[in-house]
């Protein structure tokens, strides 16, 4: 499948070139389970179609049916019934998808073909399933940090005999820094289409026209290759400044020094072993300080995992969850950037872009917007699952669903992810070439993040007031008088509601 191209796959294991056939399939349905951005779907194209002829190239039979097949019925299910018919096949093996959906179709294949399917587990994590499930019983995933401090403990990474590298666990104090004015980060590593990525982007662009997204900057790696040599221009230009930056956004630069491997990892081409190995020995060689490698480290041995063991273990009841009630439209400026509000136009307008915005424009920009408005979670997600790069459902839902709206009543986070504008002022520059003021609660230049902020604490208070890493806003809120507070609300019911008017809707060919 699209996000199973590692040579290393449970599936591959043990193939017999003389008699085992590999299927991979290109189909419509899952390029439009969601308006994927065409960048999204011409990556895992193209990185499929890369992988094919890669096996081909050691020899392996690959049976590979394209989009554009005239034969091609465009659903998983009824392609695989017609590779049965063609190959009359001893039986199917395949690695357990990614995602629930699909995994939903693939346990009845047995049954409906009528052919043995062998289901292996996805071994490209460090924690199973299982695992993961044995800890919430021992009381070990409560939190993440939890977990990830179970997992450094488990896999030696940056321990030393028994104990963190550094004498602590984490080193998130000193990776909140805004970047100085006018400050340039070095460009980084794109990758030109070749003729087999062209081929994919022009066949993306006649078939999916209405599709979210841009193709004209299309620069991810599609190979093993690619994806190595993006891991080491992580490791040279972006890991010794990602620590103390990483929280840091600047207009006009969406990658700064992330890492922009999470497409690669999570289609395949690089593993999550291979890539904290790499971190670690930049930090023991003395190439990057521990700050950045702990903090990169902990997105792929805590969070990563985490969040997979989170979603195995609680779909589907997982998803169905909407704690705080949210209930309102995704707004059109979601999908067209037109919104007076700077900081959300910037970075929807770079996710159109790139199919990619780093994990504080996701979280704390058009995260904490959809929290403060309330914002159906079925609606984000969707938006999400859409328009980057590297979503796929066991990692996007559980950080939008839990992390950024609080959907799961705080299984994942245990406060929600809710800032004002005072957040967004400190950690970018976006402010300052804003229609709206930054530091204003009300009033026409008031900034929406701020009385939605407001008018969220002031609505939710029964939930969250008790919980003691929010008593220092609700001190503050409580501080405002009551004609202040009134005006926050009024001013916040106005703009939602005409948000949520008719017409305000998602653009037809999005909706
Ligand atoms: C997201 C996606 C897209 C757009 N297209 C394909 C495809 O044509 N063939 C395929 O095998 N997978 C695709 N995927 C990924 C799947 O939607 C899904 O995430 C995985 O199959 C789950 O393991
Ligand atoms: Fe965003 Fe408010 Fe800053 Fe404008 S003033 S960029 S809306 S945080």
């Amino acid at each position: 499948m699209g996000d199973q191209l590692s040579r290393g796959l449970s599936a591959l294991e043990g193939i017999d070139p003389a008699r085992d056939t590999v299927l991979m399939l290109e189909v419509m349905e899952e390029g439009c389970y969601v308006p994927h951005h065409k960048q999204k779907i011409a990556l895992i194209l193209s990185a499929m179609r890369h992988f094919a002829e890669a096996l081909r190239a050691e020899g392996l039979r690959v049976d590979y049916v394209r989009l554009d097949d005239p034969a091609n019925t465009q659903s998983f299910t009824q392609e695989i019934a017609r590779a049965v018919a063609r190959h009359r096949p001893r039986g199917l093996v395949l690695t357990g998808p990614g995602e629930w959906r699909v995994w939903e179709r693939v346990r009845r294949w047995q049954a409906d073909l009528g052919v043995p399917v062998e289901i292996r587990r996805d071994a490209r994590f460090f924690c199973t399933v299982k695992d993961f499930k044995a800890l919430t019983a021992a009381g070990k995933t409560g939190r993440m940090e939890t977990f990830y401090r179970e997992m450094r403990r488990r896999t030696g990474i940056l321990m030393d005999e028994g104990k963190p590298v550094g004498g602590k666990w984490n080193f998130d104090a000193e990776n909140r820094k805004a970047l100085p004015r006018g400050h340039r980060a070095p460009a980084r590593r794109r990758f030109v289409p070749d003729a087999i990525t062209r081929a994919v982007i022009d066949c993306v662009a006649e078939r999916f026209p209405t599709h979210f997204g841009d193709l004209a900057e299309f620069g991810w790696p599609v190979t093993r290759a690619e994806a190595l040599d993006a891991l080491d221009d992580f490791l040279t230009h972006g890991l010794p400044q990602f620590g103390d930056w990483q929280d840091a956004m600047q207009a006009g630069a969406p990658f700064l020094y992330h890492a922009l491997i999470a497409p690669a990892l999570n289609l395949g081409l690089l593993t999550a072993p291979e890539v904290c190995k790499a971190a670690e020995e930049a930090y023991r060689a003395g190439q990057a300080p521990l700050n950045a490698v702990e903090g990169f480290i902990r997105q792929i041995l805590g969070w990563r995992e985490f969040v997979r063991g989170l979603y195995w273990s609680e779909m589907p009841a997982y998803a169905q969850t909407n704690a705080l009630g949210a209930r309102r439209p995704l707004p059109a400026f979601y999908w067209n950037a037109q919104t007076e509000m700077r900081c959300m136009a910037e970075v929807i307008g770079a996710t159109r872009q790139y199919a990619y915005a780093h994990h504080i424009q996701r979280l704390m920009v058009t995260g904490n917007f959809a929290l403060l408005a309330g914002i159906a979670p079925a609606e984000v997600e969707a938006w999400y699952l859409a328009v980057y790069a590297d979503a796929f459902e066991w990692v996007e839902l559980p950080n939008t669903h839990g992390m950024a709206l609080h959907a799961d009543g705080g299984r994942l986070g245990s406060k929600p992810y809710a800032a004002s504008g005072a957040y967004i002022s400190r950690m970018s520059d976006y402010c300052a070439g804003c229609r709206y003021d930054g530091k204003a609660r009300t009033g026409p230049k008031a900034c929406p993040f701020n009385f939605l902020y407001w008018n969220f604490l002031a609505t939710h208070r029964a939930r969250f007031a008790a919980n003691p890493r929010m008593a220092l806003p609700y001190r503050t809120l409580d501080r405002f008088d009551a004609a202040e507070l009134a005006a926050i609300r009024a001013q916040a019911e106005d703009f939602l509601a005409k948000m949520a008017a008719p017409g305000a809707g998602p653009p037809a060919q999005l909706s």
